[in-house]
């Protein structure tokens, strides 16, 4: 028997119970069914999830859920991104081995989302710091390596030279580093590299394949391959032999060049620096500080001449060649021509170097352009370039490109920003790179029959060094019997999230990364969703591990991912108070009493331990900085799983930023109160066997209506535009309609039961604890979940009456309820007749009557 009341506390436990029992959510490979593989970014464990996740997690759980109720086999799992720095923080903090902190962070979350009634195939989880999965990505790597895609190189690293150690970019706090302060340097150290760089164009091409992205993340990874057209030229050196290449995208402006820039790594810095101190000592300077590429356009600009000196290709002139700060060794051919007329670094160098700033290109719009302010960057019309001069910038791209061709001093190429991808981490927590060092110093692929390399779980961290660095027991072993040493660098954590997608289709294979058949069943992920934090590299790293992985045979596909979602912040209200130093200190939300003016509009804030006044600085993003962050536990405690999960799909659309709000929350779960309300009503009354439609009153038929427009409206924000929010809307709005239906009336009775089984079965997908209690309280065995999806009665729609608009001259004078197949004439007459219409042709004549049957009547008098 149905209790009287709502209680989801004791609802939610036990139909998770029965999910469990009956393996609700396993998922097996069906070829007479569609599949549909839904996935949401998997978390790192730190601990507990937060209001990010509960919303990244439902809406993959709504969609999931609603694909199976069309008939779909889906597969949704989860696990864990178990690797990385936090961890190891944790573990100098809190004394306890990183695996062992992790591995308790993941027993809490997992129960947190099983307290969500989140439909995951739990057999199918992965943690990436399990042995069982990490060593195919080892040996995926050596495989790499064997096909020539990986490959060791010397490269910086932040170094403190303070501890000794690499440190990773979050640790260094403002130049420093974070343990000590001391400033951090560079040093160069040999690492290993993946060759995303060989896949840039494909990884570029394929982005148009992707119907299902938002276009926002599609020109992110654009803009990170970088995709440019330029010429690779030379400068022969003059009085000597040699020449410095350089690369450049606006070949129409080399008639200005004014000097040529190297890098501080080129060859050409270095000889120059042989016996020059002074040069010797500017570039040791560059090398500690380094530039990203970020930093270019921003960093100070400084640098020196090397002496010698450049012959400019087409007018035989000499220039000077300098060293500068600004100039990439990784990128190009670590060298610029530079045309500071119309370059603003090159104009920012020439201005603190006093070298000549020459215009070769006007403003096609003959707006005056002040070179003393900056450099004039925009393409435009060739001036002082002999015979390019009048030509375009485009057209003389291609000119002077030619004429370089023709002297064998240039060509075309085409370029990317994009870098081969850096694996290798100094960091103890992450999967051990699978490599040997021999004696002779070269590196080589552990064999098979080495893999996995574990990664020993019981250390002790000393907050320093990785516990195994320096770590004869881990690094000393045997390679075909002479002794060798094992890489204790680990990988980048990116790599595990890389591959995890498909490792879930398959999770079980014990002798290979992944089973073809299984993975190809499944795979591409129909429905990927997570955070725009992700949209360069996670995403462009997935992509090419799957191409990858295509190109070792592992799976058929181009692209791993289908559709992709990317879910808006969570933002909440945040509130402070001035300290004696006039710093912002921040309360947390729970900690607050809000007072709210008649029109509910916040009118104050207090503490509530102190009656403290607090300042209120709006909604924003939840951070610890502002300590705004909600704890869902403490909703889903209070609320249970389902209210909590409907106000996150009701309060706003998945893409856009929703505002959590507790009044909001308490509305759903007055809502779904009210649901189960009318559904106890009508239970109580017993009969509810159904009418036939054409045996109910009017007042039941419209009711019907509702019910099916609602059926329609909902099914198709859903189903074709994932518009969760405005679905639970109509929804809400037809329970009202449904609970002014009199019940004490078999036709009554039987509409309320047909709106009620319909959304019970509509909302099930945001509430499934709930609508799974009432379906059972309505009588019926099985799941919810697999109960079809409400049919659209059609019939139902059509409308008896109808209500027609009159206007007078354009203005409305009355409504008509008129019944749905009334004639034109008859309609006109009835407009005509009406008393209010009659007032206003009050010596009036009538010139015209227009008739838009179903719609309006519009008379024009004068
Ligand atoms: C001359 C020039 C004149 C340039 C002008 C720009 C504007 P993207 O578009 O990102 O590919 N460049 C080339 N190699 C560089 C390096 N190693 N470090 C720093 N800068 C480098 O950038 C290509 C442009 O960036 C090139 O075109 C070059 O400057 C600079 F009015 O050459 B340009």
């Amino acid at each position: 028997m149905m209790q009287e009341t709502y209680q989801p506390q004791h609802i939610e436990p036990a139909i998770q119970q029965q999910w469990e029992q009956n393996q609700v959510f396993k998922a097996v490979v069906d070829h007479n069914r569609e599949k549909f593989y839904c996935l949401s970014m998997f978390p790192y464990p730190s601990g507990r999830l937060h209001m990010g996740h509960v919303r990244n997690y439902t809406i993959g759980d709504v969609v999931s859920r609603y694909q199976r109720m069309q008939g779909k086999n889906v597969l949704q799992p989860m696990g864990w991104d178990a690797f990385g720095l936090p961890a190891e923080n944790a573990a100098i903090k809190h004394q306890v081995a990183p695996a062992k902190w992790t591995k308790e962070n993941i027993a809490y979350m997992k129960n947190q989302l099983k307290s969500l009634g989140f439909g995951y195939d739990w057999s199918r989880e992965i943690a990436t710091c399990d042995p069982e999965y990490y060593r195919w990505e080892q040996w995926f790597f050596t495989k790499l390596i064997d096909k020539g895609l990986a490959y060791k190189k010397v490269s910086a690293v932040n170094w403190c030279p303070h501890d000794q150690t690499v440190l990773a970019n979050e640790q260094v706090i403002d130049g420093g580093c974070w343990r000590c302060d001391t400033p951090v340097v560079r040093k160069e150290i040999p690492q290993w590299f993946i060759r995303i760089t060989d896949y840039a164009e494909e990884l570029l091409n394929d982005l148009d394949q992707l119907d299902g992205w938002p276009d926002q993340v599609k020109a992110m990874q654009r803009n990170w391959i970088g995709k440019s057209r330029g010429v690779q030229l030379r400068f022969d050196l003059a009085d000597r032999d040699g020449a410095v290449e350089v690369y450049t995208t606006r070949p129409d402006t080399l008639m200005g060049v004014s000097y040529v820039a190297v890098a501080a790594g080129h060859p050409l810095a270095q000889e120059a620096a042989h016996n020059h101190a002074e040069l010797q000592a500017f570039l040791e300077e560059c090398k500690k500080t380094g530039t990203a590429e970020a930093d270019l356009a921003t960093v100070e600009k400084k640098g020196m001449a090397t002496g010698f000196s450049a012959i400019h290709p087409i007018t035989g002139k000499t220039v000077p060649v300098w060293v500068a700060n600004f100039v990439l060794m990784e990128y190009g051919t670590g060298a610029v021509m530079a045309v500071p007329a119309h370059d603003q670094r090159d104009w920012e160098f020439a201005q603190a170097y006093g070298l000549p700033i020459q215009q070769v290109i006007a403003p096609s719009d003959e707006q005056a352009f002040d070179l003393t302010q900056a450099a004039f960057t925009e393409k435009g019309t060739l001036v002082n370039s002999e015979q390019f001069d009048g030509l375009s910038s485009d057209d003389a791209f291609e000119a002077i490109a030619a004429e370089l061709q023709a002297q064998g001093k240039g060509e075309i190429k085409t370029q990317y920003r994009l870098r081969d991808w850096g694996v290798s981490r100094q960091r103890y927590w992450g999967a051990p790179i699978p490599t040997i060092r021999t004696q002779d110093g070269e590196s080589v692929p552990a064999p098979e029959s080495h893999l996995p390399v574990v990664l020993p779980t019981d250390v002790v961290m000393d907050g320093i060094n990785s516990p195994i660095k320096n770590n004869p027991e881990f690094e000393h072993i045997e390679l075909n019997g002479e002794p060798a040493f094992r890489e204790s660098d680990t990988f980048d954590t990116f790599m595990e999230s890389s591959w995890y997608y498909a490792r879930y289709c398959t999770p079980h294979s014990h002798d290979r990364m992944l089973d073809p058949a299984e993975a190809n069943h499944w795979l591409p992920v129909d429905q990927y969703i997570g955070g725009i934090e992700h949209a360069i590299l996670h995403l462009l790293y997935a992509r090419f591990f799957h191409k990858l992985l295509r190109d070792l045979g592992l799976v058929n596909s181009d692209e791993p991912f289908k559709n992709l979602l990317c879910q808006g912040m969570v933002l909440a209200d945040a509130f402070y108070y001035l300290n004696d130093n006039g710093g912002k200190e921040w309360v947390n939300p729970s900690e607050v009493d809000i007072l709210r003016d008649d029109k509910g509009r916040l009118a104050g804030a207090k503490r509530r331990s102190d009656g403290k006044e607090l300042s209120y600085s709006g909604m924003s993003k939840m951070s610890k900085s502002k300590n705004n962050g909600v704890d869902p536990q403490e909703a889903i405690d209070l609320y249970g799983a389902d209210t909590v999960r409907l106000y996150t799909m009701f309060a706003a659309p998945p893409e856009q930023t929703l505002e959590w709000s507790d009044s909001g929350v308490q509305g759903s779960q007055k809502f779904l109160q009210r649901v189960w309300r009318l559904s106890y009503e009508l239970l109580q009354q017993g009969d509810r066997t159904r009418v036939a439609p054409d045996d109910l009153d009017k007042a039941s038929k419209d009711a019907r209506r509702k019910v099916h427009e609602t059926i329609q409206k909902v099914s198709d924000d859903i189903g074709r535009r994932y518009h969760f929010n405005t679905a639970i809307a109509a929804i809400m709005e037809l329970l009202n309609t449904l609970q002014k239906v009199d019940l004490s009336s078999a036709a009554g009775r039987s509409v309320v039961a047909e709106g009620l089984e319909a959304i019970i079965r509509m909302l099930s997908p945001m509430t499934p604890h709930i609508s799974q209690a009432l379906w059972q309280a309505f009588g019926h065995d099985g799941l919810v979940i697999d109960a079809p999806w409400p049919e659209l009665d059609s019939s139902a729609l059509v409308r008896d009456t109808l209500q027609i608009v009159v206007q007078v001259n354009g203005k409305l004078r009355a409504k008509l309820d008129v019944a749905a197949n009334i004639g034109k004439d008859e309609l006109e007459k009835m407009a005509l007749a009406d008393e209010g219409v009659q007032k206003q042709l009050v010596d009036k004549t009538i010139r015209k009557v227009i008739v838009v049957p179903g719609k309006l009547v519009n008379i024009v008098a004068n």
